[in-house]
């Protein structure tokens, strides 16, 4: 009933549309509200950050629609959003398709009260409107301004692996984030045997570096531990934010990750960098130069990003997480000691080597739709649980055979950053390069990568690009 009421309003609202000479230009400015129209009507508060979205439409097509607040224009919407309701109901108009605007109003910056938040269109014709407006009420105060923010990765029910099976050494686990296999010191420390593992000797097990082999703690019943098999990582990150009404109760103190109740990470006290762990790791203030357009005049916003590594081998490993639906949860903290549960998601812890994982990756060139001539280089990126043993290129079903995998091919921070504890998490590239296109006719072609792993199983990876090649044209003009 509430729908048809305001679908009434919208054909009211059409009926008062201003019609400018030949153009016409409509559009409404909903809040996350619902009703408030009209000067001076009652209408629902507004705390914090003020959500705003609505649609325009033109003869001439939009060019922008500029927020104001209380006349003063504060910023441009993102346009060009879905809204099916309108597009049904206004077909014909340029953008019918995407109608939709978005903005997040930092209602702290204004005094409490009723303000009038308004949308003006400019339009690719020339005109510029105020098509609607509505009116908010800004409530602030400092026990209302909590942070937020939310978890982008992992995804709801996302598969999360670790590593389970771990050596016990000494009275416990090789230190998580250190090393994974833990080999008891030989007894006779100056024996040959030590010798591959001198460098990682940890002794009592509270960290790496060389120990002598003549050292106590080594003869008296130490463990050295070996780098060559990595630890699985779940990278949790997200952001967060916080506002305030003065600069005692504005910003973000802390921010920290909780599974089962238990802290497993803390910005404030373990923040570090750990080539390991894939970087920076258990920290707040990491750019999120995406978050500066859709929180325009919010402070931190292009550094509001957290990063945590979790070692779900560990939990499994420690009785500390069972196998199988966790929550992850994200609380933080402002200056002024209020803190808040800021995202959960539910994921599935599962061990590294119960499971075959399929290999993932990408195709980077040649990229899709793009033009090539002469000599080209094929490349992009793969990983797999298991090891990537070859990568199989194929071109129109023809494999086409030489390419490189893994060390000294290069490297991909955002892949490392992000997939820590690959076997080739630091040298994921696999690359072709000098692959002659004039072997291929001049016209479309299409470019498949299978990535076989240490068990003999394929994946392909990237999807299907298609390519152009025109070696006989680029003759032509050059
Ligand atoms: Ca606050
Ligand atoms: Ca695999």
């Amino acid at each position: 009933m509430r729908r048809v009421i305001i679908s009434l309003g919208m054909l009211v609202l059409l009926a008062a549309t201003p019609v400018l000479g030949q153009e016409t230009v409509i559009g409404v400015v909903d809040g996350a509200d619902g009703n408030c129209e009209g000067p001076g009507s009652p209408c629902n508060a507004g705390t914090g950050i003020v959500g705003m979205f609505g649609w325009a439409l033109a003869t001439t097509g939009i060019q922008w629609v500029i927020i104001q607040v209380d006349g003063v224009d504060i910023g441009q919407a993102a346009y060009g959003v879905v809204r099916p309701g309108v597009t049904a109901a206004f077909p014909g108009f340029p953008n019918s398709a995407l109608p939709g605007w978005s903005f997040n109003i930092n209602s702290t910056l204004w005094e409490n009260g009723l303000h009038t938040v308004s949308a003006k269109v400019v339009t690719f014709g020339g005109t510029t409107t105020v098509v609607h407006s509505k009116n908010i009420f800004f409530t602030n105060s400092t026990h209302l301004l909590r942070p937020f923010g939310q978890i982008d990765t992992p995804g709801l029910n996302e598969d999360v692996f670790g590593t389970c099976e771990r050596a016990v050494c000494g009275d416990g686990l090789c230190q998580p984030g250190l090393r994974e296999n833990c080999l008891t010191c030989p007894q006779d420390c100056n024996s040959q045997e030590l010798g591959l593992f001198t460098d990682f000797c940890c002794g009592d097990g509270s960290g790496p570096g060389p120990v002598d082999c003549d050292d106590a703690r080594c003869t008296e019943g130490g463990f050295a531990c070996s780098e060559e098999d990595k630890i699985r990582y779940t990278v949790v990150s997200g952001w967060a934010l916080d506002l305030g009404i003065t600069d005692e109760d504005e910003g973000i103190r802390w921010v920290e990750l909780e599974t089962n109740e238990a802290i497993v990470g803390n910005t404030r006290t373990e923040c570090t960098f750990d080539r390991l762990t894939g970087g920076i790791s258990n920290c707040y203030g990491l750019p999120r130069l995406d978050l500066e357009g859709s929180y325009p005049f919010v402070p931190n916003s292009p550094s509001a990003g957290y990063r945590f590594v979790l070692d779900v081998g560990a939990l499994i490993q420690g009785d500390l997480a069972p196998r199988g639906s966790n929550e992850l949860r994200i609380r933080a903290g402002d200056v002024s000691n209020q803190s808040e549960d800021i995202d959960s998601v539910f994921v599935n812890f599962k061990c590294a080597e119960e499971f075959s994982e399929p290999s993932f990756g990408r195709i980077e060139s040649p990229r899709e739709g793009r033009l090539y001539s002469g000599l080209l280089t094929l490349e992009g990126w793969a990983l797999d649980g298991e090891g990537v043993a070859e990568v199989l290129i194929y071109i129109d079903g023809d494999f086409i055979p030489g390419t490189l995998y893994g060390a000294g091919l290069g490297t991909r921070p955002i892949v490392a950053s992000e997939y820590p504890g690959f076997e080739n998490s630091s040298a994921p590239v696999w690359r072709l390069e000098n692959f002659d296109t004039s072997t291929l006719n001049d016209g479309f072609h299409q470019i498949q990568v299978v990535i076989v792993d240490d068990e003999g199983e394929s994946t392909f990876i990237g999807g299907e690009i298609t390519f152009r090649v025109a070696n006989v044209v680029s003759r032509f003009y050059k």
